[in-house]
């Protein structure tokens, strides 16, 4: 046909027919001789040989393309560095039918081929491989600075680069928020990112970047333990900011870290153990001199690590384990710039607190007094006090009494046993949880840039990564708290995503009323809301000092009148949630307490006695929460601190995800998956590009790609908003939407143009065939 007389629209027209053939013969035979004898080149331009030469050219030109596409292919895949490059499917955007099951195909397969990563636009989906995959090596961090995100496959490197770049191009903020339930990979993301980070950005000084890379391993021997759930399972929030200069050069680094659950010094699970870092030191000190200046008891583990009956240390392969990650650890102190003074008094507290934890109260029952305690044997006392720098006496004295003023006189009374013991284990907590916060404080006053460069024109990247959403069989304070973190996180994904695409929407002068999503601000509410919300109900109920477990069921019972809460009939003192993440059961046994965190001031007094300085630091101002606050309104806070970080930054997501419950390694669990991704929001954000326009074209690029479908080849139409209007009237589609600068088409609309075009296209092909006579 006439239209097709001119070569840029043959090839056009031709480029997945015909050309692709003439490519791979010219491919075989590199002569524009033979390309210009070729039959079909011949058949249909006769004797016009100023066409038939242009053809040729064209056809030799993309074969030079193709092949240069090809070696840069085996380059990559010689490097042994990638699998392959990016396609398509990397990004689930680009997937032309979205339905659950596409999507979860998709990924199992990916996964099988260990690409583990997935982008959804903008968002990175991070499937666990739970094994070492060895795509994290310099030259990797290398081929994924600076370049366009298509370049390459999907990778957390990647983000990190968007981050990075955006922070330096557009000189604003950015934060990346890792999200995903408890062992899905948010704290191994979170080291990659920063390592990413401290490669790109290269500081002239090496050791800058040595402590940024210290800073991790170290906060998180103090504030990671094993669960049932994980083995290296973070136990506190962090967020992580990274310095930078305008120019990108890596400068400080700070961390914040959020509500550390400290009951665990006291108190583990079953099958679950306390924070790594004393397993560490008793390991790392148990054949050394030190063992004796420290005072470990030597044959039998501390009450407080040996929840397993001396299990855990009799393994002397864990042993082993426990006593080389304790010199990485005093490498990391020693890296990062803490004293030997230091380090010393922190291995001290760490000491004192297993040897209080061994100390034990015996009731007196003398003619007088029924209800007084006394420690029957004093090795541990002594040792604690010792380590403490504090007097024995005054030490039993706090733990076994306390003073009470009434009326202007302060009378001493004594601890029953029980009493006695609760005062022990809330020493022991807040000896850690300030000892752990003064760890951080120090962290960052080394880390600390230089305030006058930094004060000037400094940005930053924060790195979010908190306890993951968690369901245990027994769910208790903590586990409220840690998911009410996750709620908050969750809010913030969807105010953050689907506001966006309401803005785009809004831009373009198209209804945003199509932007539906799972909003989680309901049950938000239900938690944060004053004064009926259940935290502040948790705090008036522990003002109150005859208040029980029961009196605060009843009482969340009476004012939660919410589809999201429930009382179970049949279990007592429980309570159930209907999370964004699943339904979890709450049992509100030492609810109060926990959330009391009370220290009586006793401890206190004499703890200040001490004449080690750190202690004295610790106790001499209040490090995180004060006295009278309860652990509920400091979580408020600090979930409020956390956002008012989070919001001034540009944000990046990434979802880690777990495949399964048994830490398999290639085990995908479609049900597990499909979970994750329905919760997450991952399917609604899917669902929104099904009812809403997931593909938003410029006026210009849909013309030129689609003219052929309402226009003659050599009539080359204006690339604009008529004739976008023609084309899709032509192609018969419906409820498509035009906004200001470009066409708003829904997914299946793409495939029917692409489906039309084919077949145009095929037709024209047979028609020449069959009027050339090449169909016999
Ligand atoms: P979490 O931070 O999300 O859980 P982790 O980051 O601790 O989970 O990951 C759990 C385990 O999965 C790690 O100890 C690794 O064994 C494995 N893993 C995760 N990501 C990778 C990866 N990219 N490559 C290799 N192994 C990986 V919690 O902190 O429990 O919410 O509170
Ligand atoms: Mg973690």
């Amino acid at each position: 046909p006439p239209t097709l007389r001119h070569p840029e629209n043959w090839c056009r027209a031709f480029s997945h027919f015909i050309a692709q053939c003439l490519i791979k013969d010219f491919e075989r035979r590199p002569s524009v001789t033979h390309l210009l004898e070729h039959p079909f080149i011949k058949q249909a331009y006769g004797k016009d040989m100023a066409l038939r030469h242009q053809l040729a050219a064209l056809i030799k030109e993309q074969q030079k393309l193709s092949c240069q596409a090809k070696s840069k292919h085996e380059r990559i895949n010689t490097r042994k560095t990638l699998k392959s490059e990016s396609c398509p499917d990397d990004d689930l955007v680009n997937l032309e039918v979205l339905s659950e099951e596409v999507i979860i195909s998709h990924l199992q397969r990916r996964y099988g081929e260990l690409q583990i990563y997935t982008y959804v636009g903008d968002i990175l989906i991070a499937l666990n491989p739970f094994q070492t995959l060895n795509i994290y090596s310099p030259q990797f961090s290398k081929l994924y600075h600076g370049v366009k995100r298509s370049t390459n496959p999907p990778h957390i490197f990647a983000t990190a680069d968007a981050a990075y770049q955006g922070m330096v191009t557009f000189c604003k903020d950015q934060c990346i928020i890792i999200s995903g339930e408890s062992g899905a990979g948010k704290t191994e993301s979170a080291h990659l990112i920063v390592q990413h980070l401290t490669f790109l950005g290269k500081a002239n000084n090496r050791t800058l970047r040595e402590k940024i890379l210290q800073v991790n391993p170290l906060v998180e021997a103090f504030g990671n333990a094993c669960t049932a759930i994980n083995d290296n399972s973070s136990r506190f929030g962090k967020y992580l900011e990274m310095k930078f200069t305008p120019t990108g050069a890596v400068m400080g680094a700070k961390i914040s870290e959020y509500l550390l659950e400290k009951s665990r010094v006291i108190k583990q699970a079953t099958g679950e153990k306390n924070f790594h870092i004393f397993y560490y030191i008793y390991a790392g000190l148990y054949h050394q001199e030190q063992l004796k200046e420290y005072k470990l008891p030597e044959k039998t583990p501390p009450r407080y690590i040996d929840n397993e009956h001396g299990k855990v240390m009799q393994d002397i392969v864990s042993r082993k384990l426990y006593k080389e990650q304790f010199d990485a650890i005093q490498d990391c102190f020693r890296i990062i710039g803490f004293t030997e003074e230091e380090v010393n008094s922190v291995f001290k507290i760490l000491s004192a607190i297993l040897n209080t934890g061994n100390i034990e109260f015996a009731a007196i029952t003398s003619q007088h007094q029924t209800d007084k305690s006394e420690v029957p044997n004093s090795e541990a006392l002594e040792n604690a006090a010792a380590l403490l720098s504090i007097g024995p006496e005054e030490l039993q004295e706090a733990l076994t009494s306390h003073c009470v003023v009434t009326r202007g006189e302060t009378i001493i009374r004594s601890n029953t046993v029980d009493k006695a013991s609760d005062v022990r284990d809330a020493m022991s907590k807040a000896l850690y949880g300030r000892l752990f916060s003064w760890i951080v404080n120090r962290i960052n006053a080394l880390l600390q840039p230089d305030k006058n460069i930094w004060l000037e024109s400094g940005m930053n990247v924060g790195i979010l990564d908190i306890f993951g959403f968690e369901n245990f069989r027994e769910n208790s304070f903590e586990q409220l708290c840690i998911n009410i973190a996750n709620e908050q996180i969750q809010f913030y994904f969807n105010q953050h995503i689907f506001a966006l695409e309401q803005i785009e929407y809004e831009s373009e002068g198209i209804d945003a009323s199509l932007v539906q999503y799972e909003d989680n601000r309901s049950i938000l509410d239900m938690f944060l809301q004053k004064p009926m919300g259940l935290l502040s109900l948790l705090d008036e109920e522990s003002r109150f000092p005859q208040a029980t477990d029961q009196t605060l069921v009843d009482k969340f019972e009476d004012n939660l009148h919410c589809k999201y809460f429930w009382r179970p009939k049949r279990v007592e003192l429980c309570f159930g949630i209907q999370h964004y993440a699943g339904k979890v059961l709450y049992n509100v046994h030492g609810f109060l307490e926990k959330n009391r965190d009370t220290l009586p001031a006793d401890i206190v007094v004499v703890l200040r006695t001490s004449e080690n300085k750190l202690l004295q630091q610790l106790f001499s101002s209040p490090l995180t929460k004060t006295g009278k606050q309860t652990v509920a309104s400091y979580f408020r806070h600090s979930l409020m601190d956390l956002l008012s970080k989070m919001v001034v930054g540009q944000p990046h997501f990434v979802r880690c995800i777990k495949p399964n419950d048994d830490r398999q390694a290639l085990r995908f669990c479609k049900e597990r998956v499909m979970v994750q991704l329905r919760y997450t929001g991952i399917l609604e954000t899917v669902s929104i590009r099904q009812q809403g326009y997931s593909h938003r074209i410029l006026y210009e690029d849909f013309v030129n790609r689609y003219y052929y479908l309402a226009f003659r080849a050599h009539q080359m139409p204006d690339a604009n908003r008529e004739n976008t209007i023609t084309i899709l009237e032509r192609a018969k589609l419906e409820n498509w939407v035009l906004g200001k600068t470009k066409v708003f088409l829904k997914y299946y609309h793409v495939e029917q143009l692409n489906l039309l075009l084919r077949e145009v296209i095929a037709r024209v092909v047979l028609m020449q065939a069959y009027t050339k006579g090449w169909l016999g």
